[in-house]
């Protein structure tokens, strides 16, 4: 309970904070990261997940491409949880200036929150390969096994897959949103997966707050470790 208030105590009293998140975000909305135990890592398929989720695979096996990740990155029932609610709240009442995450659900915007840079895209948007056109999530679930545009081009989600650069102006505004923070909560996430993982540390606030059930690399840095599920986390918060 201790680290509980003294995390409440440092949003109570900082005006600029920023969030840095990733998978573990996501796992209370029924929603597998990739390295925890039960994660999609651990899952069996014919090719590891890196793979399948890359843009050569994309280019060469479409098929199964979209099997698997419609299979395994698509949970269309998932719901925002605490900590999505609470980052929101927090931005409406001006004390988060932006959310930044690697996560491809788009549960954040679901719970209210505006300011999110989507390092890694969004499940929600999708375009022809071939003119560019847009197309929601429904399109591609309705238009299996492979989405195709009305002009004949393949459908591909807007999702930096393995072996994709990010995208610039993203990388930029959050390196910006961090580097300016006072606060930075990073959590949810291994920081195992670059350049996103680099950006927090471009932070040179006060206040590094931690918030991940297995320890990451950047754990001794923390002001503020909480070794725990960040749904719950945000619960115990008033806000
Ligand atoms: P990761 O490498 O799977 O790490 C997740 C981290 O979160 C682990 O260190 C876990 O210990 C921790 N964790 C899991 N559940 C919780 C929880 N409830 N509370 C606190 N900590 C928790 O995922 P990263 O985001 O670090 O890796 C980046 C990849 C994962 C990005 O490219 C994402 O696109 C990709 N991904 C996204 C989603 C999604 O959009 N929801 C799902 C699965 C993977």
């Amino acid at each position: 309970m201790e680290n509980i208030e003294k995390l409440q105590k440092i949003i109570d009293e900082s005006r600029n904070i920023v969030f840095f998140g990733g998978a573990g975000v996501s796992t209370a909305s029924n929603i597998p990261d990739f390295r925890s135990s039960d994660g999609l890592f651990q899952r069996k398929y014919p090719y590891p997940a890196e793979t399948m989720l890359s843009k050569d695979f994309f280019k060469g096996h479409k098929e199964e491409f979209y099997d698997f990740y419609v299979n395994n990155m698509i949970y269309p029932d998932a719901r925002p949880n605490y900590a999505h609610s609470g980052l929101a709240a927090l931005e409406k009442k001006g004390k988060l200036k932006a959310v930044i995450t690697q996560n491809i659900d788009g549960l954040h915007q679901e719970a209210g929150s505006i300011n999110v840079l989507e390092l890694h895209g969004s499940i929600h948007r999708n375009y022809c390969t071939k003119c560019r056109g847009f197309y929601p999530l429904d399109y591609v679930l309705e238009n299996l096994p492979v989405p195709l545009c009305t002009c004949g081009g393949v459908v591909k989600p807007d999702v930096v897959l393995y072996g994709e650069g990010l995208d610039t102006d993203t990388l930029d505004n959050a390196l910006k949103y961090i580097s300016e923070a006072h606060t930075l909560i990073i959590g949810g996430t291994s920081l195992s997966v670059y350049p996103a993982a680099s950006l927090v540390n471009y932070f040179k606030g006060t206040n590094l707050i931690l918030i991940n059930k297995e320890s990451t690399a950047m754990d001794r840095n923390a002001g503020l470790l909480i070794n725990d599920d960040i749904d719950k986390v945000f619960k115990a918060l008033k806000i």
